[in-house]
């Protein structure tokens, strides 16, 4: 029969050492999971990116006719394996399981795992919006298996595989499985059929009559298949199982997302999965709390943004009834050497998860053409979508392309449907740009299903303003941000699915923005989960059933106006007002009360509705509160049309066109050959290849941040000015 041991206790650990010949007893004692990015918070020399090697004793021993194989759940990003400084296994990206056989164990063998997180041209993800934590970061088992068992190492299969058809009202599900050798007894729904292995491989097929369906939120029923490998005299050897759904969807460019022949489109939130001081060393705990967050919320599907994710918890969404979307961090930079690495990643994220009901899709990419699009990679693309196809024929593949790939351009036709992250009203342009870039999308391309994967804008809790406006990174900004998207979508069934970016602040080692530093702070909730900004009331209040009333504004204590704006997020449809105890007013509506109250002074202001209450105070200030207002301008700013001289250059121009100027030509130039204290691979590309800024068709911003950690706005703010001085 199978042993998992887990290891996760009594490693030593140092980043940047030669592989040990004894135990280090001298190094950092850890326990996984670890990475040694978890205090990050900027970039630079904080952001230590190398090899960090992990050593271990083990202590299990080996039976004699059994076997060990070591199982790693996620080393970020390449990971060398060593027993008693004999290498096993290279293995390259940071977010699947993969494991290793080991010889027969003594005892007492040294085991170390090398993780290296170092920039190179392999290995997807090099340059993207969020910090690649390197370390043994998810969990490490050892498993030990009879000789004749099922397949443990092959793109870090689970064994077994599970087909569920729909027929009418019953399903004919086939089970497989791999092997090498004996026999194989499938229980599927309380009835066994024992097969025999031939050439590795044995299948039957079920039918459950009057399937129990997997309904989304409604009723994710799971289902429970097993499979035992038998001897010649009918004993068990090795067991593995693995819960299934039954269901059938589609997307249709006109009806969106159908689950089980009924509309249902996706309307969720993405996850990263890391979080404040833990980077991406999180246990069962952190999954179940962030779950607990998006359920609270009412979300019915999950984007799970950027790679894969750990197995619990796509696990978790088969449990919960959350519709997912799956992908592999083929993201924002193609790279020509690194096509095998596309291929592996996708390769382990579908055979680990093709089991999932809850996962729909598989993304091939992610904001891929940012840089341009070369015939590589949209060779890479048409590779990786036939890879797909070949390794499950039952999900559609998509993927999440950039807001400035043309529409017409082929590679948005190559998936089966595909989706746009826009992000008019924060990065350039106003709110309303949104509306028209769907449906115009929608118009022309009518039988093109189309989505929304990404919109949001950055947002510090600690900012507040009652005239809010884009670039400001209010709380208050960010209503006006998502009630404006959130109207948008609810409009547009046909979008088959919305995904708000971002459910919590995630570490983005390249940022400094905001009044923080190495965060994305476009979460509807804050890195440390702590506190659910404004905007996660106004979904709540939309998709969830759970009774609730939520009163923003508490965090804007302090207010400069006489009469100032109270909102409710509530899905009741009544809410009452009291200022410092007595009724102020009362309003029937859906979703969102809004009463404009006169302040003077310090006010006690409470929600009622039945039992429901919430309870906020204001405070007349005779200045505006300076802590609520970013120092320096945020920077966008100064992408504000408004405030840009219009017939000079700015940051918002692109690269290609500044290039054509000889003197905006000569700033751009001046940017890349900035000497910095750490170049990204992006830039020294650059330095040597100039011609290629000539192609570039990213704006000249995002050229800065892309090319630098360092990055400030004081240093866009001053390069928008150069720009500035040069006319058209
Ligand atoms: C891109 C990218 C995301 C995210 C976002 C942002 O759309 O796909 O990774 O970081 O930008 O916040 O700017």
């Amino acid at each position: 029969m199978r042993t998992i041991i887990n290891i996760n206790q009594g490693w030593a650990f140092r980043f940047g050492a030669e592989l040990p010949a004894a135990f280090p007893a001298d190094w950092e004692a850890v326990n996984l999971p670890h990475t040694w990015n978890a205090e990050l918070t900027r970039g630079g020399t904080e952001y230590r990116r190398g090899t960090g090697v992990y050593a271990k004793v083990l202590g299990k021993c080996t039976a004699p006719g059994q076997l060990a194989f070591l199982e790693l759940r996620g080393c970020n990003a390449s990971a060398d394996v060593y027993l008693d400084g004999r290498h096993l296994c290279h293995h390259d990206g940071g977010y699947s399981t993969f494991r290793v056989p080991l010889p027969q164990l003594r005892g007492g063998e040294l085991l170390c795992v090398a993780a290296d997180n170092s920039a190179n041209d392999r290995v997807y993800p090099q340059q993207a919006d969020f910090t690649f934590y390197g370390g043994l970061y998810r969990d490490v088992n050892l498993i030990l298996v009879p000789e004749t068992h099922f397949e443990l190492v092959k793109d870090g299969t689970p064994g077994i595989k599970i087909t569920p058809v729909q027929d009418g009202a019953d399903y004919r599900v086939t089970v497989e499985s791999w092997q090498n050798g004996g026999t194989v007894r499938f229980t599927v729904d309380g009835r066994t059929q024992t097969v025999p292995s031939e050439n590795g491989h044995a299948a039957a097929e079920f039918r459950i009559e009057n399937a129990r369906l997997w309904d989304g939120l409604r009723d994710p029923f799971l289902y429970t298949a097993q499979a035992a490998l038998l001897d010649e005299r009918g004993a068990v050897l090795d067991e593995i199982s693995a819960s299934f759904g039954c269901r059938s969807f589609r997307i249709d460019a006109q009806k969106g997302f159908i689950l089980n022949g009924r509309p249902y489109p996706l309307r969720g939130v993405s996850r990263h999965q890391d979080r404040k001081g833990l980077g991406n060393a999180l246990t069962k705990q952190e999954h179940d709390e962030d779950m607990a967050l998006i359920r609270e919320l009412g979300a019915n599907s999950i984007r799970l943004a950027h790679y894969q994710h750990d197995q619990y918890f796509y696990e978790l969404c088969d449990r919960y009834g959350l519709v997912a979307w799956a992908e592999i961090p083929y993201i924002s930079a193609h790279m020509p050497s690194a096509r095998e690495n596309t291929f592996s990643q996708m390769r382990e994220l579908i055979t680990q998860n093709y089991n999932h009901p809850a996962i729909v899709c598989w993304g091939l990419s992610n904001e891929i053409t940012m840089q341009g699009l070369t015939d590589d990679l949209r060779d890479n693309h048409v590779e990786l979508n036939r890879l797909v196809k070949r390794l499950d024929p039952g999900r559609p593949t998509v993927m999440a392309n950039v807001m400035m790939l043309d529409t017409r351009d082929p590679l948005l036709r190559l998936p089966d449907a595909t989706a746009y992250n826009i992000y008019f009203g924060w990065y350039v342009g106003k709110l309303e740009d949104n509306e028209v870039f769907f449906d115009k999308f929608h118009q022309e391309n009518p039988d093109v299903p189309i989505g929304f994967t990404e919109y949001g804008c950055d947002t510090n809790p600690a900012y507040h303003t009652s005239t809010p406006t884009r670039g400001d990174y209010t709380e208050e900004y960010q209503r006006v941000y998502h009630e404006h998207i959130l109207a948008l979508v609810e409009a547009r069934p046909w979008l088959w699915c919305s995904y708000a970016w971002n459910m919590f602040d995630f570490g983005a080692a390249n940022r400094d923005e905001g009044g923080t530093h190495g965060v994305n702070q476009k979460g509807l909730v804050t890195m440390d989960r702590k506190t659910k900004k404004d905007v996660f009331y106004l979904y709540k209040a939309h998709w969830s059933s759970e009774p609730f009333l939520h009163l923003c504004g508490r965090r804007y204590e302090k207010r400069h106006e006489d009469v100032t704006d109270v909102t409710v997020y509530s899905n009741q449809a009544e809410v009452s007002l009291y200022v410092d105890g007595k009724p102020f007013g009362t309003q029937t509506g859906r979703h969102k009360f809004s009463f404009r109250v006169p302040i003077s002074g310090a006010h006690r202001i409470e929600a009622v509705r039945g039992t429901l209450r919430d309870e906020i105070t204001i405070r007349h200030v005779d200045a505006p509160e300076e802590s609520y207002v970013l120092k320096g301008g945020g920077i966008l700013n100064w992408f504000d049309a408004d405030g840009l001289k219009s017939d000079c250059w700015s940051l918002k121009d692109r690269v290609c066109e500044l290039m054509q100027n000889a003197e905006a030509r000569a700033v751009v130039i001046g940017c890349v050959n900035r000497p910095g204290k750490d170049e990204s691979d992006f830039i020294l590309d650059l330095r040597a290849h100039p011609e290629k800024l000539e192609a570039l068709e990213i704006p000249m911003e995002q050229l800065l941040t892309l090319s630098s950690p360092f990055i400030s706005p004081n240093i866009k703010r001053h390069v928008n000015a150069a720009l500035q001085q040069i006319r058209r």
